[in-house]
């Protein structure tokens, strides 16, 4: 039987609900569990086409990271971990759209418009969250990628950026390390190891840290990857998935969102605690203080953190490296002044969604992002790598230069370069916290946020509203930006903007200032002028 004769035949068991349609947004396919069957199914046979067209491994992980336990979602990974091409979101989003009897027309299209060869091998590598929808709907892609020829490594449940790992590692043929569970495991504590080694005295209080899985896949990982780490970190896990649903009332969205402690969680106070969100590759630090105030770290305190901890590393090893951080118009207007003034780092700023910040970050030698829900990483240039790597290895350099490049090679070892990692993250923030023999107050007193809020608007038509300068000003309905402006004014060190939400219909409303009250009254403000 020709290829597409077996898609047509396997494509009737995963049929399209006539007229649905849905888009490939931000983070792929995103939306409740039961419209996803046929998009699996047709993700795998893209997936197929992909790694075809780049003859490398691609990957296809189905998550729904912070949204609720009924929704699902899907998304494609490119090979070298990054996410896929706007050009082939096109093709996802049209394929996933093709009435059922136009599926072959679609496939085919694609085919062409590529010139892809079908004769070449196709490799894809599936993984799973823990949703209850989620193992029927990873069999869905890998249906579609044998219906098409191609083969799929399952590596069932995992971490979203446990699988961006696993096809870096596949298609740099191990260079990156090696494409199991076990060897992100250990690639991962052994530089956390080596980082911490050198730091004596550390108490048991320093070492401790709750985690609010989520009730997700983070909690699963976190327990595989706990008894590696050789009692350096003692992890109190909270929300495991025994009891609680996912991501409700918990998790890292939850607690960004909300500002306020997730259920669940034991916290005493000064104690540091964090929570990831759903697919474990977001995450957020916070604690409550003596008087009971809870204190939330979220992305920008992270960024901070790290750029702070990089750039006395680059001075004490005499490098000159170009550093800089990225985020959205979502960083916190006093982490930005703070980077800029007080440290003197390079500051873009981006859209909303890791693959701008992730590209914008690939300018510099050392490149910090996160944006400020906490999703984030550090990327390094392969000739920032090298350099450091030359210097840790030079026998002629005195012992602060030494030191300092072997802990930037270990903070290259322990970070994800391909994604976000709430666990890998989570390793560095814990290695810089005791390498510095910082508190968490300590960390949080770096910078004090502007108090700020989120709110979402439910409108006819979100697309009306279009935006330019990184998010930052809308262009389109007229009239509105100005609106938004004429408030802004009369408020002190206020600021606010409005986006269509790329994962959900709605439109995205922010605004800080110099009080809560003040955030508040704003966000509730332009809220108002964007029906
Ligand atoms: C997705 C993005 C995340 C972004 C969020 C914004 C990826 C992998 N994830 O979860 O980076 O912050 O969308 O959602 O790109 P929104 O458009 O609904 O505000
Ligand atoms: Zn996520």
């Amino acid at each position: 039987m020709s290829q597409f004769q077996e898609v047509l035949k396997q494509s009737g068991l995963h049929p399209k609900p006539a007229g649905l349609v849905l888009q490939y947004g931000t983070a792929g396919f995103r939306t409740n569990a039961k419209q996803l069957d046929h998009i699996m199914f047709r993700m795998g046979l893209l997936a197929t086409l992909r790694s075809r067209k780049t003859k490398a491994t691609i990957g296809v992980m189905v998550t729904a990271s912070h949204n609720p336990e009924e929704d699902n979602g899907v998304k494609l990974i490119d090979p070298m971990g990054e996410m896929v091409t706007p050009t082939w979101e096109g093709y996802a989003t049209q394929l996933a759209n093709a009435e059922q009897e136009d599926l072959l027309t679609a496939l085919k299209d694609v085919i062409e418009k590529e010139a892809i060869d079908m004769s070449q091998e196709a490799d894809v590598f599936v993984g799973k969250d823990t949703r209850s929808s989620s193992a029927s709907l990873s069999q869905a892609v890998m249906d579609g990628v044998s219906a098409l020829g191609g083969h799929s490594k399952d590596y069932g449940l995992v971490t979203t950026p446990q699988l961006h790992y696993m096809v870096c590692c596949q298609n740099t043929k191990g260079k990156y390390g090696d494409a199991t569970v076990e060897g992100y495991y250990s690639k991962l504590y052994q530089a956390f190891i080596q980082l911490t080694k050198s730091v004596s005295n550390r108490t048991d209080d320093q070492k401790h840290l709750s985690v609010d899985g989520a009730n997700g896949i983070g909690a699963l990982k976190v327990r595989e990857m706990e008894a590696h780490l050789k009692k350096e970190l003692q992890i109190s896990l909270f929300n495991d998935g025994s009891k609680g649903k996912l991501n409700h009332q918990c998790g890292a969205d939850f607690v960004k969102v909300q500002q306020k402690p997730p259920t669940g969680v034991e916290m005493n106070p000064g104690e540091r605690c964090c929570s990831f969100d759903g697919d474990a590759d977001r995450i957020v630090y916070y604690f409550i203080d003596s008087e009971g105030q809870f204190h939330l770290l979220d992305g920008d305190k992270i960024a901070t953190l790290i750029s702070t901890f990089l750039k006395e590393l680059l001075t004490q090893a005499g490098l000159d490296l170009k550093m800089g951080a990225v985020q959205t118009a979502y960083a916190n207007g006093s982490s930005t002044r703070y980077l800029e003034d007080t440290m003197q780092v390079i500051v873009r700023c981006t859209k909303t969604g890791v693959k701008h910040l992730h590209h914008a970050a690939q300018e510099f030698d050392i490149g910090v992002y996160f944006e400020a829900n906490g999703h984030g990483t550090v990327l390094f240039s392969k000739a920032a790598e090298e350099i450091i790597q030359h210097l840790a290895e030079d026998a002629n350099i005195n012992d602060e230069r030494k030191r300092a490049a072997r802990m930037l090679q270990n903070t290259i070892n322990v970070i994800n370069q391909t994604v976000g990692d709430a666990i890998a993250d989570m390793l560095l923030i814990e290695a810089i916290l005791a390498i510095k023999g910082m508190t968490i107050q300590q960390w949080d007193s770096i910078y004090s946020d502007l108090p700020n809020r989120q709110l979402k608007v439910k409108v006819a038509d979100r697309r009306v509203i279009d935006t330019a300068d990184a998010e930052r000003r809308a262009v389109s309905p007229a009239g509105l930006q100005d609106a938004i402006d004429s408030l802004v004014k009369k408020y002190r060190k206020a600021r606010s903007f409005v986006r269509p939400s790329g994962t959900e219909d709605v439109v995205r409303v922010y605004a800080e200032a110099e009080t809560q009250e003040s955030a508040d009254d704003l966000a509730h403000k332009v809220s108002l002028a964007v029906y």
